[in-house]
């Protein structure tokens, strides 16, 4: 049964049969889809890819490209597929712009199929030499690496399960390096693996975690993949919440329709990419995406600036019981924090961004977390952040520390995320704290109780979230025990006005 759906079972339901008669203001695929073919497999079907890579896809497929659609694969669960295949693969992305909707039917998803129950179809189509790339977006802790250095976390227990049954692999390092060594066995050329998550040098990291566990399973076919297949790096851009029953019901009024699992996200939409794809890749330079040869100064401006930002709002709005980034930004102090932390912290930490003014982009980016008609909720900004503080925010003081400068508002984010940890707001209210080590992290907060010291700590010593060097700098731990101190006897609303009073 399909549980997301809502309304009544007779209702129509999106599909290819209907989309000529969806209202004329929803845009729609208007290539014959049936005559495209595969050639991008992605892996990780959360909304972000829909609203992403998939909707550049569909603009290249709508140029006239016929061996560019995409098959969706999911390592998580069945729910994307069940939701997905009675449409025929189809789905809406709404763009919201505080009121302003644009609706539009994404056709470039051919298909949908599942680790669980399809794992050897999914080989046969990886192996398959019509498929020249592998897209991803399986989030930060997907790559199953140490957050600390970026590599391969050999003691993970997805890592351990799949050397030790390398065929039958669930991990994402496991995945693509046996789908590699099935398609150089079948005599095939490597396909591209292109990352769309958030991690600093994505490709290259992705790249040394995928030999590193390659080389754990055979010394020869690590080295293979090292000096034979292609990871790009890229930046990924479009802030896209997880879709919520009442876009449900928005989506299914304006398209007359049912649709089991649409987006929603905002019209802004930016994607630069490394131009290393030796089997090919769509145009997608024709519909707006930047192919540069070196994406790390556009990617540390994001990864620092838009999400460094966003999870110092989800943790300060968290703990102040503010539900979403828009009403964040309607908070008397909390934009103040982030221009803080943009012109203090992170703006001096950057390289120069070849045709970009940074300032502005931040200024840009005030405007996008404004939108009130994206309700993008703060706990769900919040998850994995032992897997996204190091690469948003430790790593630029690392890098200021080096530079003989301090962090200003840094310290106050990791103090906000320790506060966070306790799993209560300020209105006595509890939250779900989600992150891959939520039972160490909570079992660490309860035991320091209302001790500032104890739990900063003791936080600080897990190594592969601070590493060494952090909680050794006497600047850092003293400013986020001093923070957390506050915060925890002051509340947040106090402790921010003392700080921004402070310069
Ligand atoms: C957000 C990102 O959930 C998060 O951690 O910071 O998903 C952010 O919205 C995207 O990276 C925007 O491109």
């Amino acid at each position: 049964m399909d549980t997301h759906l809502k309304n009544t079972a007779s209702a129509k339901r999106l599909g290819n049969a209907l989309t000529s008669a969806l209202p004329a203001a929803v845009q729609r695929p208007s290539y014959d889809r049936k005559a495209v073919s595969p050639g991008i497999a992605h892996i990780g079907l959360g909304a972000f890819c829909r609203a992403h890579l998939a909707v550049y896809t569909d603009d290249v497929l709508e140029n006239g490209a016929k061996d560019w659609g995409i098959v969706g694969i999911d390592t998580m669960s069945p729910a994307i597929r069940d939701a997905l295949k009675p449409q025929d693969c189809l789905y809406t992305l709404l763009a919201r712009n505080d009121g302003k909707d644009t609706l539009r039917v994404v056709g470039s998803m051919l298909d949908v199929m599942i680790t669980s129950d399809q794992r050897r179809e999914i080989f046969d189509l990886l192996v398959d030499p019509k498929i020249r790339i592998v897209t991803l977006t399986v989030t930060e802790k997907g790559y199953c690496q140490d957050a600390a250095t970026g590599s391969l976390d050999e003691k993970h227990p997805a890592i351990l399960a799949d050397l030790a049954n390398p065929t039958v692999p669930n991990s994402i390092p496991g995945l693509l390096t046996e789908a590699i060594r099935l398609r150089r066995q079948a005599g095939q050329q490597p396909f591209t693996v292109l990352v769309c998550d958030n991690l600093a040098q994505n490709g290259a990291k992705v790249r040394d975690i995928v030999s590193r566990f390659a080389t754990l399973r055979d010394m020869e076919l690590g080295q293979f993949i090292r000096e034979n297949v292609s990871f790009p790096c890229t930046m990924v851009d479009r802030i896209t919440p997880a879709t919520q029953d009442a876009d449900r019901a928005t989506v299914a009024t304006a398209l007359g329709a049912e649709d089991a699992w649409p987006v929603v996200t905002e019209p802004f939409r930016q994607w630069v990419i490394e131009d290393r794809f030796p089997l090919g890749r769509p145009d997608w330079e024709k519909v707006g995406a930047i192919m540069v040869d070196d994406v790390h100064p556009f990617e540390m401006m994001k990864l620092r600036c838009l999400n460094g930002a966003h999870s110092t709002l989800a943790y300060l709005s968290v703990v102040a019981g503010i539900e979403t980034i828009s009403d964040a930004m309607a908070d008397p102090d909390l934009p103040n924090i982030i221009r803080k932390l943009w012109d203090k912290d992170l703006i001096p930490s950057l390289p120069i961004v070849p045709g970009t003014n940074v300032e502005d982009y931040t200024r840009e980016l005030e405007t996008r977390f404004q939108n009130r008609g994206v309700r993008h909720l703060t706990l769900q900004i919040s998850s994995d952040g032992s897997q996204k503080l190091p690469p948003r925010l430790l790593e630029a003081a690392r890098e200021l520390y080096a530079a003989g400068k301090t962090p200003d508002v840094i310290p106050l984010t990791v103090a906000a995320w320790m506060r966070f940890l306790s799993g209560k707001n300020e209105q006595g209210q509890d939250y779900k704290i989600a992150d891959p080590h939520a039972e160490r992290l909570a079992t660490i907060a309860a035991n320091a109780g209302d001790d500032p010291r104890l739990l900063a700590d003791s936080l600080f010593a897990i190594r592969d979230i601070f590493g060494d060097d952090l909680p050794a700098n006497e600047h850092f731990r003293t400013a986020v025990v001093g923070h957390l101190s506050n915060l925890m006897t002051q509340g947040t609303a106090k402790t921010l006005k003392t700080f921004l009073a402070t310069d």
